[in-house]
């Protein structure tokens, strides 16, 4: 008799019923898949009994989850081994679940994304948000305005190197991504933080001098010139290329923060925003101050730290997408004793990125398309720190987003205990909390 391992998986599926027994899987032998009826969207059935693996599911998604689950129920890290016997039925919780790097800060290669995105895609995540603008940095190649990367791409945070993707990198990563079931959105954040766009092209700028690069980690938000013609032919030109280079159906407005424009020049351009994206096919996100003007549906506003402005989007017919700063951000500190990290939300340790629910008091589930972890790199200026950032915590997110709302956790804790394991085979840096006891 061999012993049937337990059963440790990340996120939780819907339905698991362990049987008696384990499947010697060769690692060489096909997995019996089919594509059938009557599943949810990206959900699928998985069995392993005396005769082997089958999966089925819905639709080319649900059968890549499948997979996922199959390789966790394998020894970490191996692709061959006893895979305990299980019946299991899944399917996700919500339909958007992300994950946000920052780029703009510190800039991160195609390579370092592509290892986040096999990560992610391991957690059943499918949204990857790049924040491609902000102050410090402009990282997207945009053909009708090229000193944007020319002098834009070439900051960064505290004078580090700068660095941009040309479209043919990022058409390489949204390929890369596709493949894993991750849709790319990208996000050019006008009309606050756009000090990268300033310093390249003096036009821009009511003065008609370039501003000076800004390189710091405080709030610097300058404003897109709003009086000015060229502006709004500039963002019509920087949305174009990016819708056609695009294939997702999410284009993200950021519109975070802009403290100085007016109110009444914000509540014109956000709707003009939508209705530029919406002329090129897509669906606008933005970050939840654009609860506060007219919106239409569909749109997507994205609650970091007003529950209120997301409220007042879904009232106005837009989804949620659920990434509060004392749950989701990722560049929150851990604890008090960190070496590095954002405070302002709060300390967010394992539990607190896992114990939460991502629909906010007042709305309906069916308000909210999703969860997401964001990464701001304002302090991450290397990949060992953005691992340390990202992992656990993400994991736990990609709990919050897939599995159902009854969690316990003290339930998770052995769980995701033994899932360091599994990061510890990918070679993640991750953090171990004291939370718990880690292999
Ligand atoms: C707030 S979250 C910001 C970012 C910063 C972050 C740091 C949001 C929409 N704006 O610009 O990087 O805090 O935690």
């Amino acid at each position: 008799m061999v012993a049937v391992p337990e059963i440790y998986l990340v996120p939780a599926p819907t339905v698991l019923e362990p049987g008696d027994g384990v499947y010697p899987f060769s690692g060489e032998e096909e997995i019996r898949t089919s594509i059938g009826e009557g599943f949810l969207p990206e959900g699928y059935r998985l069995d392993v009994d005396e005769t082997g693996v089958s999966l089925q599911a819905g639709d080319e998604a649900g059968l890549f989850y499948g997979l996922q689950t199959v390789r966790q129920l394998l020894p970490p890290g191996s692709a061959a081994g006893d895979i305990p016997f299980v019946h299991i039925e899944d399917a996700p919780r919500f339909a958007w679940r992300g994950a946000m790097f920052d780029v703009a800060r510190h800039f991160f290669s195609v390579e370092d994304l592509e290892r986040q995105l096999d990560l992610m895609a391991a957690h059943k995540l499918n949204r990857l948000h790049l924040h491609l603008t902000d102050d410090q940095g402009w990282r997207i190649e945009i053909q009708s305005w090229p000193d944007l990367t020319a002098i834009g791409g070439a900051t960064a945070v505290g004078g580090a190197e700068g660095g941009f993707y040309t479209q043919v990198e990022y058409a390489r990563l949204v390929e890369y991504a596709a493949e894993r079931h991750i849709v790319v959105v990208p996000e050019i954040d006008f009309p606050g933080h756009s000090n990268a766009a300033l310093a390249s092209y003096p036009e821009l700028n009511e003065s008609g001098v370039a501003a000076e690069p800004f390189t710091g980690t405080t709030m610097h938000s300058a404003s897109l010139w709003l009086d000015g013609e060229v502006t709004w032919e500039f963002v019509t030109d920087v949305w174009t290329e990016m819708a056609a280079i695009t294939p997702g159906p999410y284009l993200h407005v950021g519109a975070d923060e802009a403290i100085n424009t007016a109110e009444e020049d914000y509540a014109v351009f956000v709707p003009w925003l939508q209705d530029l994206v919406a002329a090129q096919g897509k669906t606008m996100v933005g970050w939840d101050e654009i609860g506060t003007v007219a919106l239409r549906s569909p749109a997507v506003a994205q609650q970091w730290q007003d529950a209120d402005r997301a409220r007042a989007a879904a009232a106005q017919g837009a989804q949620v997408l659920a990434s509060p700063g004392e749950h989701a951000y990722l560049d929150m500190v851990y604890d008090a004793d960190a070496e590095y990290g954002q405070i302002w939300a709060g300390a967010v340790n394992v539990e607190a990125a896992y114990d939460w629910d991502p629909v906010p008091e007042g709305l309906a589930e069916s308000d909210v398309i999703g969860v997401e972890g964001a990464l701001w790199t304002e302090h991450i200026d290397t990949v060992e720190k953005l691992d340390f950032m990202v992992w656990p915590r993400l994991a736990c997110l990609a709990e919050v987003a897939w599995s159902p709302a009854d969690r316990s956790w003290e339930e998770f804790m052995p769980r995701l205990s033994w899932h360091g394991a599994r990061l510890d085979a990918a070679g993640v840096g991750y953090y171990r909390s004291p939370e718990m006891e880690w292999p």
